[in-house]
């Protein structure tokens, strides 16, 4: 029997979606990780399963993980040194203990990769397709990058903040080199972490220092920081271009982009996440507690809205916490539907620079920032 190329190119995809859907269930055991979404296990891109998020701070052991290239061997506390060097007239060689004199600060901030979300984009995008799970809210604690310059002595003519991070690469993709507006670096919330809610920041998380750049993109916050530098002009390296870029002008949903009209993504847009109920479950008759988070990359999250008809009618949630840049803010709201039936939940997410969530997310290349107003289905029975 003959297979023209069209059966054969059917029975490999098929295959691959095969595949696909068994890495993707959420059974497999990471050291130090309760069962996470497993999206890739070399190098490790492990997304947070939406029943975790229960919590102001989200755990160390189902914080999600996002590596590019493998992770760097496990560096030694002892022999660690950071490299302060570029515009610069005190260049440094920094020990775990030197940072760990310097004064400490405590953040609480949101780190979400800016793919998170991108399996919702339609038409499909290639790239991990993210769920609703590579975020977390952790409390980072370290010096300020400010003080680490100015210990260095950077010159007020460096514009930007090169951050190489101790893993080297592999062939297609290169060293993970990053870099930052020197403004952003020397905000106060800018941190050299060594710290993740009070512990030292796990392997898989940095260890022993990270980049910690409160409000942007996940990517921005580079693991296992081996060297810092001042320079005048941004990296040009992979993960600055092509990578991490996102269309100046929209484009038509399934259009490539024009590569001279991609720009260097910094900020991060108003969102929020309904956390319970889960996604296409059920529930008895009764009384039901809709809880979730909401962030605003630099803003702080000013209002939340509900709807639980398809977005006819919305009520404002309660938000607990404090009104804060950064991180995130948990609310919740009490519904008490009166028939049984399938209902269509909606949450919707102002801040405090008065952005709105949008009802259709902004389609792009790379299927980057998704954040339209969040949506889960739950089928209400007679109890
Ligand atoms: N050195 C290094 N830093 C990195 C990465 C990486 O691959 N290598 N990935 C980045 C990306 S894309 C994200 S979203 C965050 C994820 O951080 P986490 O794994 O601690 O959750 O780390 C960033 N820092
Ligand atoms: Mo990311």
């Amino acid at each position: 029997m003959l297979f023209d190329r069209r059966q054969i190119f059917a029975a490999l995809a098929a295959g691959a979606a095969a595949r696909m859907v068994r890495a993707a269930d959420d059974s497999v055991a990471i050291p130090g990780k309760r069962p996470m979404i497993l999206h890739n296990d070399r190098p490790e891109d492990l997304e947070t399963p939406v029943r975790y998020f229960d919590s102001y701070l989200t755990p160390v052991d189902v914080f999600f993980v996002r590596q590019h290239i493998p992770r760097p061997a496990p560096i030694d506390p002892e022999t660690y040194r950071l490299t302060v060097n570029g515009m610069v007239s005190k260049p440094l060689s920094l020990s775990l203990a030197d940072l760990k004199k310097l004064p400490q600060y405590t953040v609480p901030a949101v780190l979400e990769c800016t793919g998170n979300g991108r399996g919702f984009y339609s038409p499909k995008v290639p790239g991990i397709q993210w769920g609703r799970g590579a975020i977390g809210n952790a409390e980072w604690n370290g010096p300020r990058i400010s003080e680490i310059l100015k210990l260095a002595g950077a010159s007020s003519g460096a514009a930007f903040l090169e951050t190489d991070g101790a893993d080297t690469g592999a062939i297609k993709t290169p060293d993970f080199i990053r870099s930052l507006p020197m403004a952003k670096a020397l905000h106060p919330a800018t941190l050299l972490a060594l710290n993740m809610n009070g512990q030292p920041i796990p392997n898989l998380h940095g260890f022993p220092a990270r980049l910690v750049v409160p409000g942007w993109d996940g990517t921005s916050s580079v693991k296992w920081v081996i060297r810092l530098s001042a320079t005048a002009e941004p990296n040009r390296g992979f993960f600055m271009n092509p990578g991490y870029r996102y269309p100046k002008y929209a484009l038509p949903p399934g259009t490539p982009a024009r590569p001279a009209e991609l720009e260097v993504i910094e900020g991060m847009p108003v969102k929020s996440t309904i956390t319970a109920p889960e996604d296409q479950s059920k529930a008895p008759l009764g009384p039901i507690a809709i809880r979730g988070f909401a962030w605003a990359g630099e803003q702080a999250i000013e209002r939340v809205d509900v709807s639980t008809d398809g977005g006819s009618r919305w009520r404002e949630a309660r938000l607990t916490g404090a009104r804060l840049p950064f991180a995130w803010r948990l609310w919740q709201i009490e519904w008490q539907p009166t028939d049984p039936g399938y209902y269509t939940i909606l949450s919707r997410a102002t801040d405090s620079a008065g952005r709105v969530q949008p009802i259709v997310a902004e389609w792009n290349p790379s299927g980057y920032l998704w954040n339209a107003i969040d949506r889960v289905g739950v089928t209400v029975e007679k109890a």
